[in-house]
């Protein structure tokens, strides 16, 4: 009997990886109030009445069960399987410190989960790494939400990472061996650390323009750190950092391109996060999760443009599309890279390069007349260009 439940399951998993990848609709504004300014206080779930609250929000929601994860019955059960298959969940982490910058992510794409983890010394530029691919969802499991505090999320085998929201702050704690990409050594890193739960730009999107295809997204950034971190037996305090949050949970297009860049720092005791993206959740080719944060308060930016450069070592420029908001250089210092699994199956194509922003951003804040220009100099952070199929 058991058997034929496996076989059945595979089925479906192969005929899943193997079907066309549609032209998906772009989303407009139809389900989602594009450009809308960001709501203060969210709802308490994203499915009300059979459909989705679709919007922005300066707060994570409590409650974001799918519909396709509500059911009595089991013949909805079974109706609901391909997209309980198409929910990817991932949660996405860095800190910046005097010291070093370190950045970890825990993925469940369903069929195969992924662990990383990195720093870098921000001194010498060397970069330690983890990684651990897992098959199905064994060994990584997720909260039940950004903001809920009954779950952890957790990647635990020998090694440990994980992320609890308790009381008004993620609390990430690891422990595992990172390894020199330059001497390949390898080195314990452990550490335990409060992230501050600030204002966030939380977005509810219908990937395709689709209302039964929600995507997620509780992002954060310029927010306190603090706690400490062992590495190389040597101990460190953490002064003056700064971290990121990226959670999402979504119904991902299996085939999903995007780019992205994320600092957070410092400039005359102002905390700075900034967050831009282009390609995953645009709506009139503007990306409706640019922001930056001021001291924890969210700005929300229109649309911008990546240049990339050919040559990957190469300086990445960051425009705004339609105003004079954002400008910003990007110098790589070096790179994470990622290109596995198969062509045409199952793939990700992940081109991480960590370095140094240069530039201006000027932002006014929704409600109210105030309007900021910052500077932006060696600012440490990342720019990303993904191809994703899953
Ligand atoms: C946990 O979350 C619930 C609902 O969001 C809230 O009522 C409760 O106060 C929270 N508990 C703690 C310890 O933060
Ligand atoms: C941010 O907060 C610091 C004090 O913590 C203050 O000195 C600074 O002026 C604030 N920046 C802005 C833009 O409000
Ligand atoms: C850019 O400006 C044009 C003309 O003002 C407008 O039609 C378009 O919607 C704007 N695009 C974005 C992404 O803001
Ligand atoms: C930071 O402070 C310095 C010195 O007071 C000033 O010259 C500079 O313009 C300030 N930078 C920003 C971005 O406000
Ligand atoms: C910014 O957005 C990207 C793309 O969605 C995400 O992967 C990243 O973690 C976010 N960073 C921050 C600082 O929120």
């Amino acid at each position: 009997m058991g058997k034929y439940v496996y076989v059945g399951l595979a089925a479906i998993v192969l005929a899943f990886l193997l079907s066309p990848r549609e032209p998906y609709a772009k989303t407009t504004s139809t389900y989602f109030p594009a450009h809308a300014p960001l709501e203060p206080t969210p709802p308490s779930s994203i499915w009300v009445d059979g459909q989705y609250l679709f919007g922005r929000y300066k707060h994570g929601i409590p409650d974001i069960a799918f519909h396709s994860e509500n059911h009595e019955e089991i013949a909805q059960a079974i109706a609901h399987l391909p997209s309980r298959f198409q929910t990817k969940y991932w949660h996405f982490t860095s800190f910046n410190t005097r010291e070093f910058f370190v950045g970890f992510a825990l993925v469940q794409l369903q069929y195969v989960s992924d662990v990383f983890l990195y720093i870098i010394d921000k001194n010498t530029l060397e970069k330690f790494e983890f990684n651990h691919r897992l098959p199905g969802t064994i060994g990584v499991s997720f909260a039940l939400s950004s903001v809920d505090n009954s779950t952890c999320s957790i990647y635990q085998d020998v090694n440990q990472i994980e992320a609890c929201f308790i009381g008004d702050a993620w609390h990430i704690k690891a422990s595992v061996p990172v390894t020199s990409s330059q001497t390949h050594q390898e080195h314990k890193l452990e550490f335990d650390v409060k992230l501050n739960r600030d204002e966030a730009l939380t977005l509810l999107y219908p990937l395709a323009d689709d209302p039964l295809r929600p995507a997620y997204v509780h992002k954060g950034a310029g927010s306190q750190a603090t706690g400490t971190l062992q590495f190389k037996n040597d101990h460190f305090t953490l002064e003056n950092a700064l971290g990121a949050i990226d959670w999402t949970k979504s119904m991902a297009l299996r085939e999903t391109i995007w780019n992205w860049a994320s600092t957070s720092y410092h400039i005359n005791d102002t905390a700075i996060g900034i967050n831009l993206s282009q390609h995953v959740y645009d709506v009139d080719g503007a990306s409706q999760e640019n922001a930056i944060w001021i001291n924890g308060t969210v700005c929300a930016l229109g649309g911008v443009h990546f240049h990339v450069p050919d040559d990957k070592s190469g300086v990445w420029t960051i425009e705004s599309l339609n105003s004079t908001e954002v400008y910003l250089e990007f110098t790589p210092a070096g790179v994470r890279y990622e290109d596995n699994g198969v062509p045409y199956i199952a793939q990700s194509k992940f081109f991480q390069p960590y370095g140094t922003f240069d530039g201006r951003i000027s932002c006014v804040l929704e409600g109210s007349d105030t309007a900021y220009e910052f500077q932006v100099k060696n600012a440490f952070g990342i720019v990303e260009n993904h191809f994703a199929l899953w």
